[in-house]
């Protein structure tokens, strides 16, 4: 009693993340604790989520892919992040478990959140990777990947859909488990 380590974070909240993430009270408790530090209003907007991203993109563009990234861990679509939210990012990003990430990366591309990917969503995620890449890299991809448009028709041919069709989530996890050039292309990794 008394010396509560949950600190401030409310029981149902906590409740929530225990069943829903790999952390512990302890290790929950700790998140938000450094949360309230950087964020005394126990939300983060757009824009400081962008500054955020900057920082480790320094080199290039990152506003366009931090929107997105943000878009789909605002998941009541209120325009800020709560602990909660950020909690369920940083466990969906951070975990191990590749069908976790996928699921992300799902809603990631699914850009006006209706449960499916469509060939445009694909193109508008790619060119948003695009704009993270440092030029000094743009020059080192391989010929049918150097352009967010080649980028795009090369993943959407992993999803085995015509142009106007559209992909569903299991189908969109499925395709990216099947081809590692899938998995590599969803995502941007730094490559220093
Ligand atoms: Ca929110
Ligand atoms: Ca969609």
């Amino acid at each position: 009693m008394g010396n509560s380590k949950s600190g401030n974070v409310s029981k149902e909240i906590l409740e929530d993340l225990k069943l829903n993430t790999k952390y512990t009270e302890t290790e929950i408790a700790q998140w938000y604790e450094n949360f309230k530090k950087q964020c005394p209003t126990g939300r983060i907007t757009k824009e400081e989520f962008q500054g955020i991203y900057s920082k480790f993109f320094p080199e290039s563009d990152a506003q366009t892919y931090a929107q997105h990234v943000f878009r789909s861990f605002d998941t009541n679509d209120d325009g800020t992040l709560d602990f909660k939210e950020y909690i369920i990012a940083l466990h969906m990003t951070s975990t191990g478990k590749t069908t976790r990430k996928l699921e992300w990366a799902f809603s990631l591309f699914d850009v006006d959140k209706n449960g499916y990917i469509t060939k445009a969503e694909v193109k508008e995620i790619c060119t948003a990777i695009f704009k993270l890449i440092p030029k000094d890299e743009l020059s080192g991809l391989a010929d049918d990947e150097n352009t967010a448009e080649k980028r795009a028709d090369k993943l959407w041919n992993f999803f085995d859909k015509r142009e106007n069709e559209r992909v569903a989530e299991g189908e969109f996890i499925q395709g990216v488990l099947e081809n590692e050039d899938a998995l590599r292309l969803i995502q941007y990794s730094p490559s220093k």
